[in-house]
């Protein structure tokens, strides 16, 4: 794996893996010892390549709640392969763990809605223990050292946004190991908006497919009213990273397992085993979303269909045991355990086991050799995130003989195309399917095979770990270059404050709300203050000095609460004008006879699209989709671009397409046209121009590149050269300049 320097200092980052589990499982034993026992996994091989040294750090939960004597000791022993564990007493882990993770949202990102149980105090231990994983993190983060941290999975939702607000220069990975449902299903969670939040506190969330990256972006939605784009989303000022990078299995451990001599012989006794014989393999953790007992149901339906098949084709069905504790993990075991027998004793006979069952962990040979034998591979989960069983067995086909018979609920089918995808849901096709795969003539066979082994290939843990982590650092790197592209340090305003004392004549254009004063919940409420109209009357009375405060608002307001001072007025977005003393002038020039037929036209869209709205300014009309669905937004904003363009042909309007936004104009009005007519009809030596949002885009740009242009607030999408990060800055720095001018 590469490690990227620092380039600044020449030190390097500091990687921080943060999963629920550690890739070691704890053991008290009698005499007051304890055993640690390892456990791979594909997490555990993803990071195998990367130096266990200072600059590496995992931090996760042991598995089991620790005596205290222990804890010291086994500190240290972990210490020295770089793990930190977290300790969790046994109602921690009752409520975080078996409640909060595992009968909430495993269930619910699954789609098994009726097996959540929530419950507050739960959800509470939840939130407490993500905060100790991000105490224990934030120990290890070495202050003004470049840091990476990796957050793995749903267990740790909350974790990004609790290190962000500690340590807002951390580079936050997150990926989700699970789907990511349909909003409709993760609305359910009563505690959705602290969950998404807290996961968008990262610098990019990454998924396994690009549904689930869809699924995330609709939730944001629906249920923070957040707009996104493909492969972004606007959070807090901040731009997170989306990204699809499905997982990989540990494609060097196979090969290395292969080759082992141990699983010669394990081929060996398979053959003998089931010499003329077709083998169906089925391998999955205990658990319910793994479809196995509708399997068992589709398995025994293909026997049923032939009675004789049950001398030529096996089952073999290996559970790996996985949270046994939980009564509904039992009861599925013994569900499992007695289907099995249920179907030996309709169709066994002396000699014949239609299906075979192994309720243990096999041995990497073991293992290995199994998928190299198998002639199906039955992968028919009702919903799994990516399934690394059905990529393995693919990757262990050395003889390409073998087909895929594929749930197109795993992740894993929006890779392997050539699986034969079937409905699990669906026995009587699934049944069918069986079949297809046992007789594919096996030029079909090799060909899908081979394709399918090719991809997998270059696309193992380590990569995906890689690639992954070298997103994440992009991602982190492109958040502070915007964030300090935005700040009017010290020296900059030193260098703007000597300008303008210098200068002779001076023009400050300044909007109004969100950059003089505070946007409120209702603008009726936002009047100044009378330190603000001291303050604009002080700069205007400056010499050579004139103050133009340009606004979207309409004239009346405006003019009502600034109307008295020796100021320049432009409302409604440079339509209407009017200079100190003066009346308002309206733009004669702009003609909106265009007006009524866009507002019919808009009204329309309005009506067919729920969550769009239309805002109506005097010269200017704007449909606004960014709260709609994220396809038929789009889909009726392209519709409406064309039918505009025919529509306004040879009128005096101009189209503008925004991010989720269409906007219909008068041409020429608006506020960047006001600034340009002042500054032609009287040039000045010093400019400066304050906005806040999109709109004030325009007079950034007509007040040219030698004014200086300061946007409050940190929204993405404004070119001002300089940010101040709220109004009350942006109040201070005019007192500070007027201070200077005195
Ligand atoms: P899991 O639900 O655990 O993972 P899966 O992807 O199939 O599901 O991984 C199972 C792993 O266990 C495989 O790597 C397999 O080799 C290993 N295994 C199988 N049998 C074993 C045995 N008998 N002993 C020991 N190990 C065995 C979650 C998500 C998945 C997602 C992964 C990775 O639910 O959808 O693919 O994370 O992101």
């Amino acid at each position: 794996m590469t490690t990227v320097k620092d380039g600044a200092s020449g030190a390097q980052r500091q990687l921080i893996v943060v999963s629920n589990r550690l890739p070691i499982s704890y053991e008290p034993g009698g005499d007051d010892g304890f055993e640690l026992r390892a456990s791979s996994g594909g997490l555990a091989s993803a990071l195998a390549g990367l130096p266990r040294d200072d600059n590496f750090a995992w931090v996760g939960w042991i598995g089991a709640p620790a005596r205290k004597s222990h804890r010291a000791r086994l500190e240290q022993a972990l210490r020295a392969d770089r793990l930190f564990p977290v300790f969790l007493n046994a109602d921690q882990e009752r409520l975080y763990y078996r409640n909060s993770c595992n009968e909430v949202l495993w269930p619910l990102l699954h789609y098994f809605v009726d097996k959540v149980h929530f419950k507050p105090e739960a959800w509470a231990e939840y939130e407490r223990v993500n905060q100790m994983f991000a105490d224990a993190v934030l120990e290890l983060c070495e202050a003004g050292r470049d840091t990476t941290v990796w957050v793995h999975d749903f267990h740790l939702m909350l974790l990004p946004q609790m290190l962000r607000a500690a340590r807002p220069d951390l580079a936050i990975g997150f990926f989700l190991h699970i789907p990511f449902p349909s909003s409709e299903v993760y609305r359910l969670l009563p505690t959705r908006e602290s969950a998404l939040a807290g996961v968008l506190g990262a610098d990019q969330i990454a998924f396994h497919t690009s549904d689930y990256a869809l699924h995330f972006r609709r939730a944001c939605l629906r249920v923070l009213g957040l707009p996104s784009a493909r492969d972004e989303i606007e959070y807090e000022g901040r731009r997170v990273a989306l990204s699809v990078r499905p997982i990989g299995p540990d494609v060097e451990h196979f090969q290395r397992s292969l080759d082992e001599p141990e699983t010669a012989e394990h081929l060996d006794e398979l053959a003998r085993r089931f010499a003329g014989k077709k083998l169906v393999l089925g391998v999955e953790r205990l658990d319910y979303s793994k479809g196995v007992p509708l399997k068992l149901d589709t398995f025994e339906r293909y026997l049923a269909q032939d009675p004789t098949r049950a001398k030529t084709v096996t089952l073999l069905q290996v559970i790996v045991p996985s949270r046994l504790m939980h009564p509904d993990y039992q009861q599925l075991k013994t569900t499992i355990e007695q289907r099995v027998a249920q179907i030996n004793g309709r169709f066994g006979e002396p000699g014949v086991v239609p299906v075979e069952y192994m309720h243990r962990s096999v041995t990497p040979a073991e293992l290995a050799a199994l998928y190299r034998f198998a002639d199906v591979a039955m992968v028919t989960p009702l919903r799994d995130g990516m399934n690394l069983v059905a990529q393995e067995y693919v990757l262990c086909q050395r003889d390409l003989k073998g087909i895929l018979l594929l749930s197109e609920f795993a992740g894993a089918a929006h890779m392997l195309s050539g699986a034969i995808l079937v409905n699990p849901f669906d026995l009587d096709r699934t049944a069918v399917a069986l079949d297809e795969a046992l007789h594919m003539p096996e030029t079909e066979r090799r060909e899908r095979m081979s394709a399918m082994q090719r991809r997998i290939e270059g696309n193992g843990c380590r990569q995906w770990a890689e690639r992954c982590l070298a997103e994440v650092e992009a991602a982190a790197a492109q958040r502070r270059a915007e964030m300090q592209r935005c700040v009017l340090d010290e020296r900059t305003f030193v260098r703007m404050r000597d300008e303008s004392t210098v200068a002779r004549t001076r023009h400050l254009f300044l909007d109004y709300d969100g950059t003089l004063r505070e946007i409120v919940s209702s603008p009726s409420m936002a009047r100044p203050s009378d330190a603000l109209r001291q303050l604009l009357t002080g700069l205007a009375d400056a010499p050579g000095t004139a103050v133009h405060v340009v606004t979207g608002r309409d004239r009346q307001t405006i003019g009502e609460w600034l109307g008295d001072l020796p100021i320049h007025l432009c409302a409604e977005h440079g339509y209407a004008v009017r200079h100190p003393g003066g009346r308002w002038h309206v733009d004669a020039a702009a003609n909106l006879s265009w007006m009524t037929r866009v507002r019919q036209l808009l009204a329309q869209v309005v009506e067919d699209v729920p969550h769009s709205f239309v805002e109506e300014k005097t010269a200017s009309i704007a449909w606004h989709y960014r709260l709609a669905d994220l396809d038929y937004g789009p889909w009726r904003a392209r519709e409406l671009q064309n039918t505009l363009d025919e529509t306004l042909a040879n009128e005096p309007a101009e189209v503008l397409v925004g991010r989720a936004v269409i906007e219909v104009r008068a041409v020429g009005v608006n506020k960047g046209n006001y600034a340009a007519s002042v500054l032609t009809a009287s040039p000045a030596t010093f400019v400066l121009a304050m906005g806040d949002d999109r709109t004030d885009n325009d007079l950034f740009r007509a007040v040219g590149d030698t004014a200086w242009t300061i946007q409050i607030g940190n929204q993405r999408s404004i070119n001002a050269k300089f940010a101040l990060p709220t109004p009350a800055a942006a109040r201070a720095t005019l007192e500070q300049l007027l201070h200077a001018w005195m």
